[in-house]
């Protein structure tokens, strides 16, 4: 029994451990042909988005009253996600541009 017990309580916490480094994720937007890819996506606190713009001309993604991640010609940019929320941007240059995160906690 005692033999038993050693051997389950390193994996355990392995996976304990796993789980908690696979918690934050980066999520890629690829920004292409003006359009958010996908434009909806869903995240939570503490994830990373990052927008890969693949256009030849510079983008942003705009949050109204809020945060600007510039995006300039095949280059990319990222945001930490740092509360939960509904978040709606929009590029600066193309406001029919959308794009929406949904941040759970
Ligand atoms: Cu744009």
């Amino acid at each position: 029994m005692l033999s038993k017990l050693h051997f389950w309580a390193p994996m355990a916490l392995a996976l304990a451990m796993g789980a908690v480094s696979a918690q934050a994720e980066t999520i890629t937007v690829t920004v292409d042909k003006m359009a958010f890819s996908p434009a909806e996506i869903n995240a939570k606190v503490g994830d990373t988005v990052e927008w890969v713009n693949k256009d030849p001309f510079a983008h942003t993604a705009t949050v109204k009253g809020g945060w600007e991640v510039m995006l300039p010609v095949k280059k990319s940019g990222s945001i930490t996600l740092d509360k939960a929320g509904t978040i709606d941007y929009f590029c600066r240059f193309h406001p029919n541009m959308k794009g929406k995160i949904t941040v759970s906690p």
